[in-house]
């Protein structure tokens, strides 16, 4: 049909072009036009990275097509949608991701093959984008996939930081962190829109004036601005067609700026300044529940949440949209405090720029959000100094003002004379300096503010946000955390999944609570056994994986005992290694005969914040008492301690699935939710836990007989810390513990340097925050239980099987729909 022309309304220019066909035929000619036209080589000439580009890109394309189908059927309509926000996007590895949810795994691997290709080689080549600390930004990642998978509309708002978190290293044992350069090779997922430019706008001062129909306003007069860059990601369902859209931003200079000083002769300071603007998307902020209050972490957070609500605004909805219909369109949940900044935002663009009243902007603002907290330590709950907000923020510093007053206006009127009441739930706290606080900001704007976890919602309501639950009772909620079966189940884990479809067929992986139908194989002989090989088989993987990795041996036949998390003193990896050295202490002292001793290998996973001494001093204490145990013959290959460097998402996949015995021992009333508990359950682990997070409902679930508890529950944390905690008593009192002390204080494990244990030593017998001694005897009594229940294999199996059966609760799957029936209230299938 020559000459046809592609006018607005021609069906070629509307829709997208169709998908390549799902054929091995089809996909090798792709990917050979992408190795040819989009690498420029020729297959014969290609490097690894050429292809695995290629082979992105080629998967890509399909992807492409049912994206902007998605997009297209989510423009037809005006349901309402969720405008996730969060500074961090964990997001792992894409590749076998999109295979799987387009279903291509099988068909990729066939056209490379008949290329001489071998996909399991370009896998490696990946680089897992690391835009995030930990569990928070983790759930980010598996909410939005499983909001792809239900359908529901759903844009995923964030930062395209240049450098995610650091890579670790050890040097002696001592972590060493060097940038993580994730995108120097390219990255093939991202689609860059450098056009779209959103300006953002910082310092400067504010200025009153009467507009034309003679009302008061105020003008934001600017300081210096930068402007974002939007990068699109596609967030693919389960193989439904639905595609839905992440949408990160990365700073770049304004050409105004740097022409005015250029302009003035100065070149170099052009230079810098366009530096110092793009400094904002540059790197990722590697502290995990510990903010450090710095400015540009503030900027960060202004400027994604600036973007977003812009782009939301301007990008996303019609030409002719009134901004009074927002409610009815989105609702933004504001991952932890990071995002907060975003509604004074709202206000100042309903109120300045749209020029709405202030009460009918606060009553559409109240509408637009939720608040999620994630956390119970008083040090994480952000503040931002009142200072540093009318520097960087002017305006919006005003408007907060202005929220505070009406807010405490409302909370006199309820307390009459509780002025005790007024100054503890004031948004503007004055100690130790006057600042924002981020948590009452959220909730007193939010519809509602939800905590991850039952216990940790109940200790929000109880406890941190106290004040605000008895005056808005129905602004609370739990929505216990949930991680995705697509990446932690189905592609983490083949074996277990090829045997859970032979056992219950398909339909699982997006109905995760169909695992109960495994429940009834636990009596069965034939399927433990299968169930047994299918570990056994991934303890063959990660043997391979960690030598290949790190050069590490690990023996075989080993109870796998694996604790990986973020290193944090409320964590309590501390208490994970007086287990170990006091097994070995009675092993070296003749006190325990090791062939008593349940072979046993301790895999550590954790990454320490850099300016974090303790938990520094943590990881080269485990690497030391690492290297000497390993090596010492006393202990007749019975225990073994490995900690692989760099611990992320890509190596979680291959260790959890292996894992026997999951380490989930923080201090009772501090790990807000935890979900690394969940993908060891789903994957039967059995769980040592203390009475914590979401453990108290994977033990609730799992059955008490399936899961070793120990330690104390919170309110008798609460009562201990009330008496006056002493943890120099339980080193006086506990010969086992002392002795396991002894040992490390001694330098036996650091080269009989007693200084290098000093710091960490001297915290837990004159400090130990984290109770780690009080719950000493009762997790080692926990462990003797664990090494008596690993003797009887059958026993332990069936439990495992129990486990992964009783887990399909934690699928993120089933938070999403607790977040859309008790907060979100969005459909779901279109
Ligand atoms: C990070 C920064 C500030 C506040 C909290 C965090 C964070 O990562 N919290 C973690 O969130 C996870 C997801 O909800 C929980 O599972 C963890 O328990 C919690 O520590």
């Amino acid at each position: 049909e020559r000459g046809a022309s592609l006018e607005p309304s021609h069906p070629l220019a509307r829709g997208p072009v169709a998908s390549p066909p799902h054929s091995v035929d089809a996909f090798v000619k792709e990917f050979l036009r992408e190795l040819n036209y989009g690498q420029g080589v020729p297959l014969s000439r290609s490097s690894l990275n050429d292809q695995y580009l290629a082979l992105a890109r080629t998967v890509r394309g399909y992807l492409t097509a049912r994206w902007l189908e998605t997009a297209r059927k989510r423009r037809s309509h005006t349901e309402r949608a969720v405008g996730y926000l969060s500074a961090e996007y964990l997001l792992g590895r894409q590749l076998d991701n999109a295979l799987l949810a387009t279903d291509l795994t099988q068909i990729a691997e066939d056209a490379l093959h008949a290329c001489g290709i071998e996909l399991d080689a370009l896998r490696q080549v990946e680089v897992e984008p690391g835009l995030g600390n930990g569990g928070l930004g983790r759930l980010a990642a598996c909410f939005i996939d499983s909001m792809a998978t239900m359908g529901a509309p759903c844009i995923g708002y964030g930062l395209r930081y240049e450098y995610g978190i650091f890579k670790q290293t050890f040097v002696d044992g001592r972590q060493i962190e060097i940038p993580d350069n994730w995108l120097s090779m390219g990255d093939p997922w991202e689609i860059a829109h450098p056009e779209m430019e959103v300006p953002v706008h910082f310092g400067g001062h504010t200025e009153r004036y009467v507009d034309e129909a003679g009302r008061d306003r105020v003008k934001w007069i600017h300081g210096w601005d930068v402007l974002g860059i939007r990068y699109n990601y596609m967030v693919p369902g389960y193989q439904n067609g639905v595609v839905n859209t992440l949408r990160l931003w990365r700073a770049r200079a304004t050409r105004a700026f740097d022409l005015d000083i250029f302009n003035a002769g100065d070149y170099a300071q052009a230079v810098r300044s366009q530096t110092f603007a793009e400094n904002i998307s540059k790197v990722l902020y590697p502290e995990d529940s510990t903010p450090q209050g710095k400015e540009l972490r503030l900027q960060q957070q202004y400027f994604f949440v600036a973007c977003s609500l812009y782009d939301f605004i301007k990008h996303t909805q019609p030409t002719d949209f009134d901004v009074r219909d927002l409610p009815e369109r989105i609702i933004f949940q504001l991952n932890d405090t990071h995002p907060v900044i975003a509604i004074p935002e709202l206000m100042r663009l309903l109120v300045d720029d749209y020029g709405l009243e202030w009460e009918d902007a606060w009553g559409i603002t109240r509408q637009c959000f939720a608040y999620t907290c994630h956390t119970l330590l008083p040090e994480a709950l952000e503040v931002w100094p009142v200072s540093l907000m009318e520097r960087l923020l002017p305006r919006h510093m005003e408007i907060i003002y202005r929220i505070n007053e009406g807010f405490l206006d409302e909370v006199r009127e309820a307390y009459p004379g509780d002025e005790l009441r007024v100054r503890r739930m004031s948004i503007i706290g004055d100690h130790p300096e006057r600042s924002v606080r981020m948590a009452h900001l959220a909730t007193v704007a939010s519809v509602k503010v939800n905590g991850v976890a039952e216990l940790h919602s109940q200790l929000l309501r109880d406890k941190v946000l106290n004040d605000f639950a008895e005056l808005w009772p129905d602004k609370f909620t739990n929505v216990t955390n949930g991680v995705t079966p697509r990446r932690f189940v189905r592609q983490a884990n083949p074996y277990l999944s090829k045997l859970i479809t032979d056992t219950i067929g398909v339909g699982w992986v997006a109905n995760l609570d169909r695992l109960e139908e495994l429940e009834v194989y636990a009596e069965d002989e034939d399927f433990r056994e299968k169930f047994r090989a299918v570990k056994a088989a991934n303890k063959e993987r990660i043997t391979r994986v960690l030598q290949r990795r790190d050069g590490i041996a690990l023996p075989e036949g080993h109870l796998l005992d694996v604790m990986v998390k973020r290193l944090h003193e409320y964590k309590r990896q501390s208490l994970k290694l007086l287990h170990i050295v006091t097994l070995y202490d009675g092993i070296i002292s003749g006190r325990l005969d090791p062939a008593s001793v349940t072979p046993r290998t301790v895999v550590f996973g954790a990454k320490a914040a850099p300016g974090y001494r303790m938990a520094k001093e943590t990881i080269y204490l485990i690497n030391s008492a690492a290297t000497v145990i390993n090596a010492d013959p006393r202990v007749e290959g019975r225990l073994f301690m490995a900690f692989p460097a760099n611990y992320n998402v890509t190596l979680a996949e291959r260790l959890i699935p292996a894992a026997d015995l999951s380490e989930q021992i923080s201090l009772a009333g501090k790990e807000a939710s935890g979900t690394g508990n969940m993908k060891f359950a789903l994957n039967g682990a059995l769980t040592i836990g203390t009475d914590d997070g979401a453990n108290v409902e994977i033990r609730r679930l799992v059955g008490d007989d399936n899961f070793f508890l120990f330690g104390m529950d919170e309110p008798q944390v609460a009562e201990l810390q009330a008496r006056g905690y002493r943890p120099a008593d339980y080193y006086e009192t506990n010969e086992n513990l002392r002795s396991a002390i002894n040992l490390i204080a001694s330098g036996h494990f650091t080269g009989g340097d007693r200084d290098a244990a000093g710091l960490f030593v001297g915290d837990l017998l004159s400090n130990d925050a984290f109770l780690a001694l009080a719950d000493y005897q009762s997790y080692m009594d926990a462990q003797a239980r664990v090494e008596a229940y690993y003797a009887d294999q059958e026993a332990w199996t069936k439990s495992a099987i129990l486990n992964v059966a009783r887990s399909g609760y934690f699928s993120s799957d089933r938070s999403m729909r607790d977040y859309i029936d008790r907060i979100w209230h969005v459909k779901t299938g279109v």
